[in-house]
């Protein structure tokens, strides 16, 4: 398969590259967080969308080499943004449930934190929540050991998919991403704001900080925020970029 040639020398050749979108805190009122979402500048067609490559490296192991790198990549550049000062909390990454199901992948978290020094509680892991229902116990094992190694778990498209509220309580998770689709309407029609004040209370009871994405307007700022959103990211703020872009929202010691 050609495709999957090209992703082969893009790891070889370098040429995958991760972006980095801020995070608002609501409260701290400050850029806390960042979601590296990777992108592949191919050197023939140009800017290649996860959205596109992504399913296709899930077809192959290649996605577990794509998350090594993913992973890798992303603690090197938290690490370095640590050690020239800048404030944050966790730098998130998105982890297909393939990587989190091959039996060495504690093993390549840990190894990662080791080699780059990143301390684990500035590391997010973002799985979305179709993907963990598949392979229920195994995939909440596994969670628990990173969350023992001292990281974040964040549950990625949150309300896409079919966990139900049983489920959501026995993942040790700390955080929900509403996904986007949820904030399309949400300032035009009083039947969705309902839902997202729905979701964001329950998950305030559950003890869950929650991040909306997709935010792009100051409507849909200002009804989360009076709806007491935790964190929100979107075009509103920022696209994602380059790290040396993404950085200048960062704090400074
Ligand atoms: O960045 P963009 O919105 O184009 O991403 C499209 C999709 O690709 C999203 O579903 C996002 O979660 C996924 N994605 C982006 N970066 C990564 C990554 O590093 N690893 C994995 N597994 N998925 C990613
Ligand atoms: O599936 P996941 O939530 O990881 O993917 C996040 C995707 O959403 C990324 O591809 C990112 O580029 C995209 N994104 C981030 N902010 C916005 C936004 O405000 N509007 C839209 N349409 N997409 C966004
Ligand atoms: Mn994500
Ligand atoms: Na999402």
């Amino acid at each position: 398969n050609t495709i999957q040639n090209a992703l082969r020398d893009a790891l070889k050749h370098n040429q995958f590259e991760l972006y980095y979108q801020p995070q608002y805190n609501v409260k701290k009122e400050c850029f806390c967080g960042l979601e590296a979402l990777i992108r592949w500048n191919h050197p023939k067609l140009g800017w290649i969308s996860p959205g596109e490559f992504i399913p296709i490296a899930e077809e192959t192991s290649l996605i577990r080499q794509i998350g090594t790198w993913v992973l890798k990549t992303a603690c090197t550049q938290a690490k370095k943004w640590l050690d020239e000062g800048y404030i944050f909390e966790t730098v998130s990454v998105n982890i297909s449930p393939l990587s989190l199901q091959q039996s060495d992948f504690i093993d390549i978290v840990q190894r990662t934190l080791n080699e780059t020094g990143l301390p684990p509680h500035h590391l997010d892991i973002e799985i979305t929540e179709t993907a963990l229902m598949h392979t229920l116990e195994l995939n909440i094992k596994t969670l628990q050991k990173l969350v023992d190694l001292g990281l974040n778990v964040s549950l990625d498209d949150f309300g896409t998919g079919y966990s139900s509220l049983n489920y959501l309580k026995r993942l040790p998770i700390k955080t929900v991403k509403i996904d986007r689709t949820f904030l399309e309407d949400m300032c035009s029609n009083s039947m969705e704001e309902s839902i997202i004040e729905g979701i964001i209370l329950l998950s305030h009871k559950m003890n869950l900080t929650v991040v909306a994405e997709g935010v792009e307007t100051k409507e849909q700022f200002d009804l989360l925020a009076k709806n007491h959103c935790d964190v929100i990211q979107g075009y509103y703020f920022a696209r994602p970029s380059s790290s040396e872009e993404a950085s200048k929202f960062l704090n400074k010691n």
